[in-house]
């Protein structure tokens, strides 16, 4: 009988002891609270060229996903040369008007379907896409540095990007057959990291 009490009272402290660390383990997890300073830093994230050409009247459509965090915002150039900008270059030596050059639209429809479209006769169009904002400079009271940073993470506007090449009108199609043109589209696309600064 004695041995007995003696062998559950060894077990009792097995099971206290091991209560006890589960205790103290979750007394680590619950950690104090300490001043952070954060501040933010807009960084390249991407950049990539893509060419094509696009027929008189018609539409290229170039679909890519974007699926990094904190993108501040996204660049677009489309560029090109119209190969009939001379006329001497597909017809002859005649001299060429601003009528007679290739008209190009650049849309661009994100994730959301919120679209922005900018056209030209000038051979480039530029957009700039502001898709988060950087957030100010601020101080967080959290238990750790991982906690501060995860506040400021943001998947706004993550998804499927849609560039939209339209060659409008192939001016030189007014007078002579200009089928179409070849064009660069240039991307840019920046993001935030945050950066924690000693107390
Ligand atoms: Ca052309």
């Amino acid at each position: 009988m004695k041995r007995f009490v003696i062998i559950w009272i060894c077990i009792l402290l097995l099971i206290t002891s091991f209560s006890l660390g589960c205790i103290e383990d979750d007394g680590e997890k619950d950690e104090p609270l300490k001043e952070f300073h954060i501040t933010f830093q807009e960084q390249r994230l991407d950049a990539f060229n893509i060419t094509g050409y696009t027929n008189d009247s018609e539409v290229t459509e170039i679909v890519k996903t974007f699926s990094q965090f904190n993108i501040t915002k996204i660049k677009l150039y489309l560029k090109w040369i119209d190969d009939c900008k001379y006329f001497a270059d597909c017809f002859g030596n005649v001299n060429y008007t601003d009528d007679a050059l290739d008209k190009f639209n650049l849309t661009v429809i994100d994730p959301t379907q919120y679209s922005i479209g900018d056209e030209s006769i000038y051979e480039l169009i530029f957009i700039n896409i502001t898709v988060n904002d950087i957030p100010q400079d601020q101080t967080i009271n959290a238990t750790s540095e991982k906690q501060v940073v995860d506040q400021f993470i943001t998947d706004n506007r993550i998804g499927n990007w849609q560039f939209n090449i339209t060659c409008v009108e192939a001016r030189g199609g007014q007078m002579f057959r200009d089928r179409g043109n070849d064009w660069m589209l240039v991307v840019d696309v920046y993001h935030y990291e945050g950066i924690i600064l000693e107390p």
